[in-house]
């Protein structure tokens, strides 16, 4: 069936990763304690296979094998975006652009509801109450400065409002508390904590589930900035024709992805907090010792699949799934935003060089010249824009690139943005928006941590706003005429050079 595709099952995504070549299987004991993660570090700072690891030492009864580096990047040879790829049916070696067009795809149709169904795989083992002690799981010590033992950084947590018309997936880091508890980021603006909120506000604990290994197209939805209200689960079933089979939980009513490998149930305290952090995080730092007080999760259950899988990421410094996919699946959702308000941005980026903190916006200069419209003016409408909206809470810089530029490389959005771009003269800043407290700059230091600190920068030259493009790259591709080009590309490997055409 459908729902049996890599793009629908986890379980299947693993053996396409297999069929590429694109899995280190690790059938010797491996400790959970940092071993595991410095050999899916060493992986994802090298684009090399995903590790599936088969003996995590402390796993008891199927709980749990570990795969990791799941939508990291791998050898350009296999498709550098295909873990990626394989999360949306798409084959191997497609680009970024594709990727997140498909991702996009569903932003304007109609949700597809999912089907309930009465079996799910994970219901092969279930854990209740005394069964359950969470620190007797082998949960990932990440980096060794790390407050605790994250067994959440690629899980799906499941939250629905009160009035039961809206049900978020998504992801955020939780680590392991106690025998019972996670504790995990419910932080502004995201959906989990607007759901809280409303939890709050009628005094009720918040039913949720926490859902490991799921439909990979799944795990991208709960990636992508969406608008409030928006049901993941229908969104997934537009996006990929599909609806998506779910089964529910034992203890709760809500609805969970029936071939889950791992799914914990029980609620999100409105409360009891727990210290939480440090974690190494998605900008490539740990900061031992700073932790904060965040809301409790209480576990009532655990169910699983037999010899279940545990996906992880070892986040950090590039290139992991804290940049493959916030990134990236931000950009998505910040293009469909500029497009949605009539501006002329055909493509959206978040460069690995910027460590995801900045979008390239490829601007339709035709059309921006049609606006009749000047730098400032321009500048101030999409930095109001993006940054007044949660798609562009994780971005602090806006590079506006003209059509020469491809977004996907950042090599050319530097270019652009290290030599249009004059510091100050073509940027705009904007003070009073809401920043992104997990990057450095904005968490250290006197001013705070949640407003400010984001520009617009114009690195479109003077004559793309008025009559077009005036200069030729003192490059390979533009400073030399075509039919040379082609004699120098086929004579290339004959004259022993190695790379290229
Ligand atoms: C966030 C977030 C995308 C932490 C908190 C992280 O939004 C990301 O709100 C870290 C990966």
């Amino acid at each position: 069936s459908a729902q049996d595709l890599p793009h629908l099952n986890f379980r299947s995504f693993v053996e396409a990763l297999r069929e590429d070549g694109d899995l280190a299987e690790i059938n010797d004991e491996k400790d959970p304690n940092l071993e595991v993660s410095a050999i899916i570090r060493k992986s994802c700072e090298t684009d090399d296979k995903a590790p599936l690891f088969n003996n995590v030492k402390g796993a008891q009864n199927g709980l749990f094998r570990i795969l990791g580096a799941p939508a990291s990047l791998r050898n350009p040879k296999k498709g550098k975006y295909g873990r990626l790829a394989h999360h949306l049916a798409l084959p191997a070696d497609t680009g970024m652009k594709e990727i997140l067009d498909k991702i996009l795809l569903a932003s304007k149709t109609e949700g597809v509801k999912p089907n309930v169904v009465e079996a799910g795989s994970f219901k092969e083992n279930k854990l209740f109450e005394g069964d359950i002690d969470l620190e007797k799981l082998p949960a990932p010590m990440i980096h060794q400065a790390d407050g605790g033992k994250y067994i959440q950084t690629y899980g799906m947590h499941i939250v629905q409002s009160p009035d039961g018309k809206w049900t978020n997936w998504s992801i955020a880091r939780a680590m392991i508390h106690d025998n019972r508890h996670l504790v995990g980021l419910v932080i502004q603006p995201q959906h989990l904590w607007k759901i809280h909120q409303m939890w709050k506000a009628i005094g009720k604990d918040c039913p949720w589930a926490l859902c490991f290994g799921v439909p990979p197209a799944a795990i991208m939805a709960s990636s992508t900035p969406l608008p409030d209200g928006v049901t993941e689960a229908e969104y997934i079933g537009a996006m990929t024709g599909t609806p998506l089979d779910v089964v529910k939980c034992e203890t709760n009513n809500l609805l969970v992805p029936a071939n889950s490998e791992i799914v914990l149930e029980g609620s999100l305290s409105i409360s009891k907090t727990a210290p939480e952090g440090p974690f190494g995080e998605m900008h490539g730092y740990v900061f031992p010792g700073d932790f904060h007080h965040q809301p409790t999760f209480k576990v009532n259950c655990i169910t699983h699949r037999n010899h279940a899988i545990l996906p992880i990421s070892a986040c950090g410094t590039l290139t992991d799934e804290t940049h493959t996919m916030i990134g990236s699946l931000a950009a998505a959702q910040i293009r469909q935003l500029c497009q949605d308000h009539e501006l002329p941005i055909t493509d959206a980026f978040a460069p690995f060089e910027s460590q995801v903190t900045w979008v390239a916006l490829r601007v339709d200069t035709a059309k921006l010249r049609a606006m009749n419209t000047d730098p400032k003016t321009f500048s101030k409408k999409i930095g109001d824009l993006v940054f007044g909206d949660k798609v562009g809470y994780t971005i602090h810089r806006l590079v506006l690139v003209g059509d020469d530029i491809d977004v996907y490389d950042g090599k050319q959005v530097m270019w652009a943005f290290s030599t249009r771009c004059r510091p100050n003269d073509d940027e705009t800043f904007f003070p009073d928006v809401r920043a992104f407290p997990l990057i450095p700059y904005n968490a250290q230091g006197a001013h705070s941590p949640t407003k400010g600190g984001k520009v617009v920068s114009d690195a479109l030259l003077p004559a793309e706003w008025k009559e077009g493009k005036n200069w030729q790259a003192a490059s390979f591709n533009e400073s030399y005429p075509e039919e040379l080009k082609e004699k120098v590309k086929k004579e290339w490997r004959g004259m022993g050079f190695e790379t290229g055409a």
